[in-house]
């Protein structure tokens, strides 16, 4: 089929038709957009020769990558997270900001409003007994290695089976997710289990996306931090556990070399005796450099629509930075 309409005035008159161009009403940058969108798309129809069949399996799959809270998974596993860092990246070094614990994405599991506690946490419930225990420690330092009192520290990541607490029923409320605020010496430490890598449901909708670009759905093991402090930028980052089969082959694309970590395994019964545990562990290490600034902007995460957080929430973090 050659059929081409595409330029045609009649398919370009109906696109500024579409995206209300001739209406008084609505927000000029959100036209703008659609705009774009919609004459990409028409494009893509046309250059495709997609047919109707296609078409509206495309608009089925999206009722149900919609029904099933999906687009927020499906969201990195396209790139989409990883390319607003690296845009953001680019950003800050056009702006001459660098320095720090490098970024990467948040992902679509945090839940605001995790218990706070100062220094040290138990992050598990202790029902996971699959789990490996471990100890996550570091250090939270300015870019001269000034350690960084009373940071807060937010961490969460998901138990032996891969699943986060809130999202997976199974587990209790906040299971491992945890706000820790530093020490004297810029410290963090958590007792946790060792979390396993997560993978995108077998069959859902994001999996069929993936599937058809040959691709899987898999993370390695990883834990997500959210770190802040008056007076420094805030930071949205992750480790990855080293060793595992998925550490350089994520399906979300949030590796960063600087970010893999080692878990030690540590069977010393002093060092067991030390921390008060019953057996060995894996010892996690994970010291981070945050970059100063004065503007209260860059000194909280962004807005972005959160479990259990709401705009009151976002509005206080705000003024907390600001009277500091
Ligand atoms: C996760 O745990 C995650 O961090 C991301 C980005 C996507 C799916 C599951
Ligand atoms: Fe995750």
């Amino acid at each position: 089929m050659t059929v081409k309409i595409f330029e045609t005035s009649e398919v370009q008159d109906f696109l500024k038709t579409v995206s209300g161009f001739d209406q008084a009403g609505g927000n000029e940058r959100a036209k703008q957009i659609m705009h774009r969108l919609l004459s990409d798309l028409y494009r893509l129809i046309d250059d495709f020769d997609v047919t109707p069949e296609e078409y509206w399996s495309a608009v089925s799959l999206l009722n149900s990558l919609g029904g099933q809270t999906q687009f927020g998974l499906l969201s990195p596993g396209l790139g989409f997270d990883h390319y607003l860092d690296m845009r953001q990246d680019a950003i800050d070094a056009e702006a001459k900001r660098n320095g720090g614990t490098p970024r990467t994405i948040e992902g679509p599991l945090y839940v605001a409003g995790a218990p706070e506690a100062e220094g040290f946490a138990r992050m598990d419930d202790g029902q996971d007994t699959d789990g490996e225990t471990m100890w996550l420690t570091g250090q939270v330092r300015d870019v001269n290695g000034n350690p960084v009192t009373g940071a807060k520290v937010e961490i969460w990541h998901a138990n032996s089976k891969g699943g986060y607490s809130f999202f997976d029923k199974t587990q209790s409320e906040y299971n491992l997710r945890r706000t820790i605020y530093t020490d004297a010496e810029g410290r963090y430490t958590a007792r946790s289990i060792i979390p396993s890598g997560y993978g995108v449901p077998e069959g859902a909708p994001t999996d069929q996306v993936l599937k058809s670009l040959g691709r899987h759905g898999e993370r390695p093991a990883h834990i997500h931090y959210f770190i802040s402090a008056p007076g420094y930028r805030h930071l949205t980052t992750q480790i990855n556990l080293a060793g595992d089969p998925y550490t350089f082959d994520d399906f979300a694309f949030a590796t960063r070399e600087e970010l893999v970590v080692p878990a030690n395994r540590i069977e010393d019964s002093a060092e067991i005796a030390k921390r008060e545990l019953d057996g060995p562990f894996s010892e996690v290490v994970f010291d981070v450099a945050l970059a100063e600034t004065d503007a209260p902007e860059l000194q909280i995460r962004h807005k972005r629509p959160r479990a259990k957080e709401d705009e009151q929430d976002q509005a206080s973090q705000l003024a907390g930075t600001a009277e500091v």
